[in-house]
């Protein structure tokens, strides 16, 4: 009885294990709120429709140098609340843009071809006030 429990955990351990990457891939967050230096860098990479990661807090009022690396396609990444936007880039090219987070909120930063928006490539952009 207490073996075979053990051995249900055990395997129910390894599916984590093995499950664990792929949902991180999906679901990348990257919160940078607490990050001190200077310049907060960031790369964005894409594959199919979506963007990695698909979330970025950033503390208001930082340097935010965000660089798209695109995986395949052909695509740009646009933050307009920030006048952010590199050029529409193809496989494997990248470009970097940089803003400042001067505003403090819940932001969506996107693919501006036709149709990719809407198919799901899109990301949240969030700026923490760290005194509110
Ligand atoms: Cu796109």
């Amino acid at each position: 009885m207490k073996r075979s429990r053990m051995r249900t955990g055990i395997v129910a351990l390894l599916f984590a294990l093995l499950l664990a990457p792929a949902v991180l891939a999906e679901e990348h967050v990257i919160d940078a709120t607490e990050w001190t230096d200077e310049i907060i860098e960031i790369e964005v990479t894409s594959s199919g429709l979506r963007f990695t990661p698909s979330e970025i807090r950033v503390a208001l009022g930082s340097t935010v140098r965000i660089t798209y690396v695109n995986g395949g396609g052909r695509h740009d990444w646009v933050l307009d609340e920030f006048e952010a936007a590199t050029a529409v880039i193809g496989v494997r090219q990248s470009e970097t843009v940089e803003f400042i987070a001067d505003e403090a909120g819940e932001f969506e930063f996107y693919c501006s071809v036709p149709g990719h928006r809407a198919a799901g490539m899109y990301g949240k952009f969030i700026v923490v006030d760290m005194d509110a």
